[in-house]
């Protein structure tokens, strides 16, 4: 961060769900590195708090010290989660902005809901800030905060951050209030976004769409409005997970060991139908149906945590992986071989990186992914004389930094299957020379990289974008 930044500007962080800093499993993630330029600044983090009640449109914001930073969240009526959180955000904006339209529903009330919370966000954010704040908003729940903290007099300088892809303008354009949406975007002095296709994108979307123009320097203008749209792809703590992995790999293997030679192939995910389970599972029986050489020598574990379990698709898709894994393992598994290790609950970050450690193969296979970090911390996680290899859906934004990994087309199960047995035959040499270029990028772009070039965009006016992709 620049000094201009650190001491004279506090940073103010705005999020659909606070991080929980009282937590003891917070360790090299966002909220970590988030935390730490709020305490340089002696910021403030502002969101819903995760509960609902129902007198929540007449409670103050709950406002705490935690930890060197202040937290402040509302509550929310049940009516507010289920048409703003559960009804327009993940039921309509979540899989449209992963080109699952055919998924996207919605009602006029639910996103009339979502533009009212957003509303109330800033009802009670108002108070808490002053002009000289730097405010960073962050995802697709909260983008007309700034619209509406702009009509409440607000003159701090307000960047927005999209964790999501944005999807070609014509997906975009098939939204419900996408123009609401389009224009409230405008209002951010920058909108940031994982990759340069994401950004070229919105920019198309802005002139065909909101009859715009893009400008010089990543800047486009549309209905009175101009902002910079820019590249920032978020990275991970890239040491802390290569120290925990070394730490943690001299406690020994994790998994049974079922004899010499086998092989391991992780998947870590949200149980998400953005994510490509199915395909990755029948990717990986298309591999012991092709490959028989592979029998009892591989073991794919796949650890899938639940998320959103309220809406429906999410239990469908639960099920669906459920029936491949005891498909795979009713066909192909014996006495003494369990082809799929599956876990359907999270697990803390010492044991992930030790599965990462010791897996052959890291499997990451989404649909459409705005970054997918479980693609970085892999390669982190890796011993630099005997690494794994990453086999990585051209479709996770990730891909756009990883060229080194296997790239394939989760849609095609043949070439993931092709891919995993390419990935589980590899010689030492190329691993260890695509890991090498794969490190020295994770190192670049890594989590602060991304914090502070994005906290730099917006705190100063003329600032240039950041060119992230030097040749
Ligand atoms: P997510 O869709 O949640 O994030 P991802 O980027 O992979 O996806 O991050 C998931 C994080 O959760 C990783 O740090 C991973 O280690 C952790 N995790 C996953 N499964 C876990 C488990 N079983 N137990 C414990 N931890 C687990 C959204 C976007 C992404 C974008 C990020 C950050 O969808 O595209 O990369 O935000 O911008």
């Amino acid at each position: 961060m620049s000094e201009k930044t650190e001491n004279k500007r506090r940073l103010v962080v705005v999020s659909n769900r606070v991080a929980d800093f009282k937590a003891k499993f917070q360790t090299g993630g966002l909220a970590v590195a988030l935390g730490d330029a709020l305490k340089a600044s002696k910021g403030l983090w502002f969101g819903w708090s995760g509960d609902t009640r129902d007198d929540a449109l007449s409670v103050p914001p709950h406002v705490e010290h935690v930890a060197g930073l202040t937290v402040a969240t509302i509550d929310l009526t049940d009516k507010e989660a289920e048409g703003y959180y559960f009804g327009y955000a993940n039921r309509c904006l979540w899989p449209a902005l992963h080109y699952r339209l055919d998924l996207a529903q919605s009602n006029e009330e639910q996103s009339e809901i979502y533009f009212q919370v957003n509303a109330r966000f800033a009802d009670a954010l108002m108070p808490l800030i002053t002009p000289d704040d730097i405010i960073w908003v962050n995802d697709y729940h909260l983008i007309p905060l700034a619209e509406e903290l702009r009509g409440r007099g607000c003159e701090a300088r307000i960047g927005f951050f999209l964790h999501t892809p944005f999807p070609s303008p014509e997906i975009f354009a098939a939204v419900p209030s996408q123009k609401r949406l389009g224009n409230a975007l405008m209002v951010y002095d920058v909108v940031g976004f994982q990759t340069t296709s994401d950004r070229d994108n919105f920019r198309r979307y802005v002139t065909a769409s909101l009859d715009g123009e893009q400008l010089q320097g990543d800047r486009v203008t549309a209905q009175g409005e101009t902002t910079l749209a820019s590249v920032f792809p978020i990275g991970i703590d890239v040491e802390h997970f290569a120290k925990l992995a070394d730490e943690e790999d001299a406690k020994g293997p994790l998994l049974p060991d079922v004899g010499n030679d086998i092989k391991t192939i992780i998947g870590v995910d949200r149980l998400d139908y953005t994510k490509g389970l199915p395909e990755r599972l029948r990717a990986f029986e298309v591999l012991l149906e092709q490959f028989p050489e592979h029998h009892g020598k591989v073991r794919m574990v796949q650890i899938a945590p639940p998320t959103r379990e309220g809406l429906p698709v999410y239990q469908e898709i639960r099920e669906n992986v459920e029936r491949l894994v005891g498909r795979i393992n009713g066909r192909f598994g014996d006495l003494s071989w369990q082809p799929v290790i599956y876990m359907h609950r999270g697990v803390a970050q010492h044991i992930l990186v030790r599965l990462f450690r010791r897996s052959d193969v890291g499997l990451v296979t989404p649909l459409h992914d705005g970054m997918n970090l479980v693609a970085k911390e892999y390669i982190a996680a890796q011993a630099a004389q005997d690494p794994g290899v990453l086999v990585l859906s051209r479709f996770a934004g990730a891909a756009e930094q990883l060229r080194e990994a296997l790239l394939i087309n989760p849609h095609d199960i043949q070439e993931t299957a092709r891919a995993l047995d390419r990935a589980l035959t590899m010689p030492r040499q190329e691993r260890w020379a695509r890991h090498n270029r794969l490190w020295q990028r994770i190192e670049t772009y890594d989590l602060f990289n991304w914090r502070d070039s994005f906290i730099q965009s917006f705190a100063e006016s003329d600032t240039n974008p950041v060119n992230l992709f030097p040749k």
